[in-house]
This record gives C-alpha cells, structure tokens and sequence, in this order.
C-alpha cells in the first residue's frame, strides 16, 4: 500500500472527488440542515484523508423530507408503473455509466477493494433494471367468483412514504434495493444512510436527480440514527420502515414499529456457515471459504463465519485455509493486487480483537491472522489480519455471535447430521453452504437448513438481486427484500369485487346456483 504514503492529496493521487460539504436531497434540491452543523466522513483505510463533510440533520429535516415525499405520493402513486419504470432504467443506464468511478468513491468511503465495490454498484444497477421490468407486471391475482357475474381480483397498492435506514457494507446496493423496489410500487422515499457511508447514497441520489425523477419522490437526510433515524420511525406519514443492519438495533425499531402497527422490513445480523463434508472438493471448499470469510473483510451480513468440516478432511482443509488466508494482501482497497481492505472503523477493530481475545481464552486454536495491523503504511487506517480459529467448540462464543470481521471458526464434525445441527445451532438464519459431491447430502442440508439462503458448492455470500433475500429466526421478521419477495415489502393487496349480475347476492348464503 505504498501509494496512500503519497505526498499528494489522496484524492489528486487517485483521481477522487475532492473534499467539500455535501446537503440533504429533499424535495429536489440540495439543502442544509437546519442544525447548520455537519459530520465528516473519513477513509477507513487513511484517517488523514477526509472524504467530505456530511449533514448533521435533526428532525425538523426529517420532517421536511417526509412532507416533502408525502406530498409527492399524491401524484407518484397515480403515474403509470411502466412510466415510474422509465426513471428507474435511466437510473440503471446512469449508474451503469459511471460504475467505476462511483465504485472508486465507495472505496475510498467504506474500504472494500474496487472489484467489490464494482460489484455492489452492479447490485444496484441489477435492480434497477429487474425493478424496471415490475412495472410491466407488478402482477396481481384474477380468480373466479363463487358466485354468478361477478369478477374477483386483487391488484397492488403502494403504501405511501417509505423510510429506509441503510448500512455501510453494501452503501449503494442495499439502498438500491429497497429503494427501487419502493419507487416501482409507487411508493416515495426517504433514506437516512449510515454515517460512514453517506456519499454512496448521496451518488445515488446524484443519479436519480440526472433521471428528473420527480421532486420529492426521493429524499436523502443523514445524520445519526438517534437524530434522524429515530424521527423517521416515528413520523405517523412514514407508512413503512425497512431496515438493514444489526439485530439489537432492528430489535429496538422493531418495538418502536409495534404501537402504531407500522409496516416494518428488517434484515439483521447472521453466523452463516459452511458445511464441507468428506466426499468434497476441499481446493474448491478452500476457495469458497477463504471469498466467504474475508471478502469485505468479513463485514457482510452473509459473511462465512463458521466453517463445519467432517474430520475426514479436517486437517487437510485448516491447512489449506490457513496458508491461503496467510497470503492475502491487506491495503487500500484502491491499490492494485489488494485482496482485503480496512474495517470500517476504530470501533469495528476493537470487537474484531474482542473476540480474537474471547476465542484464545476459549480454547481454540489461531492459525492464521490474529493481529491488528498498525504499522507503517496501516498506521492511518483500521486494519487486521485474516483471522482463521480451528478446533472450535459450537457452544464457543467464537462460534455463536457475529463478528462482523476478518475471523472465521473452524469446528469439526463427525456426519452430515452434525454438520447440520450445528450448523442451524445459531439464534440467526442468514445464509448456509454445504461442500459435496453426493446429491443425497446437497438434498438433505437443503431440506434441513433452516437459512433464508442456501447454497451448494460455493460460499454463502453471493446473492442474486432477483431472489428473496433475507432470512429466518433473529435475523429477520419473515419479511424478504430483492426480488418480488421486495414487491411485498413496499405494497398492499386489495382484494376487488364486482358484482355485475344487477341483484343482491351474498357471498356463502346464496349457494345455491345451480
Ligand atoms: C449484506 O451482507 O448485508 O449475498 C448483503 C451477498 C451480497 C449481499 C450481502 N450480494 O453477500
């Protein structure tokens, strides 16, 4: 990472924005807080190099942007699906167009390397495009009367301003899923998007601002979560809160949801794992583990933190994963040949030697990684090395809570049985992987898993943005986004009866109609 010692300004050396204030979007314009202060928003990988000043917003802004959104419905909700879906495809072409060089801010604001950071742009632009198309379908259901001359349907119906809290680790694609999602139904918006990663949703809106989406239809506050969060959860006008992020803090917008009976999307934390059975590829289990684990450093929702091999090629696989881990390069995630970049932050580095300490003291056995990275050129930034444990216990703490870091468990198992017991022994649901080569144990753990995502022969990170994402027990409410599971998130049924016979009829008494 020679070149963040530049003498340059990092932003001259890497052709970046330069530094200055950014606004809230509210009801297309870009505005100040009315608190007139802001927060700044550091490269997690140079602390020296500040990415800008952001809005330090309260809730006299929250209230502005949800009466500016609320008064946009009015008109959004009557324009045809297929004419939203415009917006939206010129969205998808404008962020297709400057892929690179919104990956390259990503990069520099949240610290995933610039291949991942061109991926989560491409989620975003895959669901504008997929959401795009809804509005040639946003199907409904047609289905027969029980009685004569009568016509049964139920059609979709938006539910007004949707609120939306976003994270850090996916800033763009998370937003653009909910988001488009929420546009195609004919909802509006308003994000407040995680504070280390405010500029990513502010690009976005950049984006929706070159399509003339209509004013008000899509509004950006930032700020904390207590300052801004907060009042959007409790704004009567926001009919919907969709919220990603971890379970203690979806628990809490959970009962703060629960008075008004507000409709509420959460998708929380998760300790997804890998199964590698006997009969697997372990090169290829290795390859899946090592992407798994320390791709985004670890800091993905769907992260492979625990990895269950049968015994029969235990040693070989800890080995392997071990060696491998060992070579990945740690840097600025905007370097060349940089595998894994920073954690977000000072904070995130402190778990990360929390439960580095907590699995020592348990038992398990560090193979690789271990440390904190603090010198020369790390010395600005928050980093760690890749951290593999083996010979785990499932009990163990290492085994059990999310990290949300460069650690993955290794815990031995005897049978396929095991695998999957300890494998669902977890309070979260996310995301689970089997390595094998016989159908018989692919069917079984598919069947068996009880994740919101399963996956054979290949790692449990990777989701497609035209699946239900999402998952079971504490790290969901049932609810799923991407997909058309998204649809449901963001509309309403209405169930539609005509009764076109020119009489009285009453459903269940006058059955007798023939
Ligand atoms: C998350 O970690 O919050 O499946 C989302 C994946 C990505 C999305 C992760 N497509 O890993």
């Amino acid at each position: 990472m020679s070149a963040t010692t530049t003498t340059k300004p990092l932003h001259e050396a890497y052709s970046l924005r330069a530094p200055r204030e950014y606004r809230n979007y509210i009801d297309g314009e870009w505005v100040r807080s009315t608190t007139g202060k802001t927060f700044e928003n550091r490269n997690p990988a140079n602390e020296d190099d500040l990415v800008g000043t952001f809005q330090n917003s309260n809730a006299q802004d929250v209230s502005a942007a949800v009466d500016a959104a609320d008064r946009a419905f009015a008109k959004w909700r009557l324009t045809p699906a297929p004419k939203r879906a415009e917006f939206l495809y010129h969205v998808g072409e404008i962020l297709r167009r400057d892929k690179e060089k919104i990956a390259r801010e990503m990069t520099r604001e949240m610290g995933k390397v610039l291949e991942e950071t061109k991926g989560d742009v491409q989620e975003c632009i895959d669901m504008a495009f997929l959401m795009a198309g809804e509005g040639r379908r946003l199907f409904g259901v047609t289905t027969p009367s029980e009685l004569p001359n009568k016509f049964n349907m139920a059609v979709r119906m938006p539910l007004g301003v949707a609120g939306m809290i976003t994270p850090w680790n996916f800033p763009i694609a998370i937003p653009g899923w909910k988001s488009m999602a929420a546009l195609i139904c004919g909802n509006t918006v308003v994000i407040k998007p995680a504070s280390f990663t405010p500029l990513s949703v502010v690009m976005l809106a950049e984006a929706f601002e070159e399509a003339r989406l209509p004013k008000g239809v899509f509004n950006v506050v930032t700020g904390s979560g207590g300052a801004v969060g907060n009042p959007l959860i409790e704004n009567p006008k926001v009919r919907v809160i969709s919220f990603t992020g971890s379970t203690d803090v979806g628990r809490d917008i959970s009962i703060a949801c629960a008075p008004n009976f507000k409709h509420l999307h959460l998708e929380m934390g998760g300790k997804n794992v890998i199964m590698v059975m006997n009969d697997a590829n372990v090169d290829l289990a290795v390859d899946g583990a090592l992407w798994g684990a320390f791709g985004t450093a670890g800091q993905r929702c769907t992260a492979s933190s625990r990895l269950v091999v049968q015994r029969g090629v235990y040693q070989e696989f800890v080995d392997k994963l071990a060696a491998r881990a060992k070579k990945l390069r740690v840097g600025f995630g905007l370097d060349a040949k940089i595998d894994m970049g920073p954690n977000i932050s000072k904070g995130q580095i402190d778990t990360v030697r929390k439960y580095v300490k907590i699995g020592t003291d348990e038992g398990a056995k560090l193979v690789c990684g271990g440390n904190e990275l603090k010198d020369g050129a790390y010395a600005k930034g928050h980093f760690h090395e890749p951290t593999v444990f083996a010979d785990a216990k499932p009990g163990m703490r290492i085994s059990q809570e999310e990290i949300f870091g460069p650690v993955t468990t290794v815990i031995p198992c005897d049978s396929l049985e095991e695998a999957i017991s300890i494998g669902n022994g977890v309070k979260y649901g996310l995301s689970s992987s089997i390595y094998t080569n016989d159908v018989r144990n692919a069917f079984t753990a598919m069947r068996d898993m009880y994740t919101g995502l399963f996956y054979v022969n290949a790692p449990t990170i990777g989701a497609e943005v035209h699946l239900p994402f999402g998952g079971t027990k504490e790290t969901g409410n049932g609810h799923r986004e991407a997909g058309v599971a998204g649809i449901d998130v963001f509309s309403e049924w209405k169930s539609v009866y005509i009764d076109y016979s020119g009489s009285l009829q009453r459903a269940q008494i006058d059955t007798e109609t023939v």
